[in-house]
């Protein structure tokens, strides 16, 4: 709490008088430099260098730089700044490397021309949303490690008010509208890139059925083979028409890098051309009550002989055992 002091003429005299802290006892005459300074020298505490460094020195801080590159140099010029640099620099290091190595492979080896793009895809957005995250926690790390207040009283004066760089926000929209540009070109690019993998070639038809908490599938070019367990020829394009007996759940190959809700009532579409033999594993990937966890079932990716063969068998009627006698 402030409270103002008996003044004489010419000296009149601020007291912070917070409990358990000793009194320190402000002029006028030093709140008004103290505003002064913060309006002509901003980024600076008043007892620094720019108070002792003389009249022609202030005066310089003074002086609006009259050239654009000239205000962003001074700008980064600023000790602060520099410090804000090298946090920026050394997370951008991180970041990237996390971002290179990581989530990618977080989602297991790629199954489909799809996950490709898909991984790709996050991967070079993650490397450039990785200067920008830098950018922000940068700053923020270094005001709470320099400007953090120690002590259990309240500062004895507040930083300086916040002023706008016209250069440097302008920099900064037009590196930022670039970088969204570019991202959304690449991601035109890799949907255009997944859509013409799958085109020319007759795809296998599949529908899914999510319930809580299982999945079936059936084949209506096959014979209507219904089955709980996924069979797909190898390079093959396949579409998926997925719905819901009860609640939402969503249909979800990790490995194929497909998802797309299953709606009661509802059929939604999704495809893929899986082109890795192997088995994989169709999870829900939305919450859909108590046993939601263990929703999976199997896919296994096989060659189209396999694929024919299986299929022949399923489409097979059962032998009947001959009765006992
Ligand atoms: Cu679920």
């Amino acid at each position: 709490m402030w409270s103002r002091s008996p003044s004489s003429p010419g000296e009149r005299a601020s007291t912070c008088g917070i409990a358990n802290t000793p009194a320190v006892t402000v002029t006028t005459q030093d709140l008004v430099a103290r505003w002064r300074h913060a309006a002509t020298c901003p980024g600076r505490s008043p007892s620094n260098e720019c108070q002792s460094r003389g009249p022609e020195k202030r005066l310089e801080a003074m002086t609006i730089p009259a050239q654009v590159g000239g205000r962003v140099r001074s700008w980064m010029n600023r000790p602060e700044m520099r410090g804000v640099f090298w946090i920026w620099a050394a997370m951008t290091a991180v970041l990237v490397v996390f971002s290179l190595y990581v989530p990618a492979r977080l989602m297991g080896p790629p199954a489909s021309p799809t996950m490709h793009a898909v991984e790709n895809t996050m991967t070079v957005f993650t490397v450039a949303a990785s200067p920008v995250a830098a950018a922000v926690w940068s700053v923020a790390l270094y005001s709470l490690l320099a400007w953090r207040h120690r002590g259990s009283g309240q500062p004895e004066t507040d930083g300086p008010p916040i002023r706008g760089n016209t250069p440097v926000t302008a920099l900064w929209l037009v590196l930022s509208s670039l970088l969204c540009v570019f991202l959304l070109i690449w991601g035109l690019a890799a949907m255009q890139s997944v859509t013409a993998a799958a085109a020319g070639r007759v795809p296998l038809q599949v529908n899914v059925v999510g319930q809580q908490w299982l999945w079936s599938f059936s084949y209506p070019g096959q014979g209507d083979i219904e089955t709980d367990q996924l069979y797909l020829p190898i390079d093959q394009p396949v579409v998926f028409h997925v719905t819901s007996k009860d609640v939402v759940h969503s249909f979800w190959v990790v490995q194929m890098g497909i998802k797309i809700d299953a709606n009661p009532g509802e059929t939604t579409v999704t495809n893929v051309t899986p082109n890795k033999l192997g088995t994989f594993v169709v999870r829900c990937a939305e919450l859909c009550g108590l046993l939601h966890a263990d929703m999976e079932a199997a896919v296994h990716v096989v060659s189209a002989d396999d694929f024919a063969a299986w299929a022949r068998g399923r489409r097979s009627p059962p032998v009947e055992s001959s009765p006992p006698k």
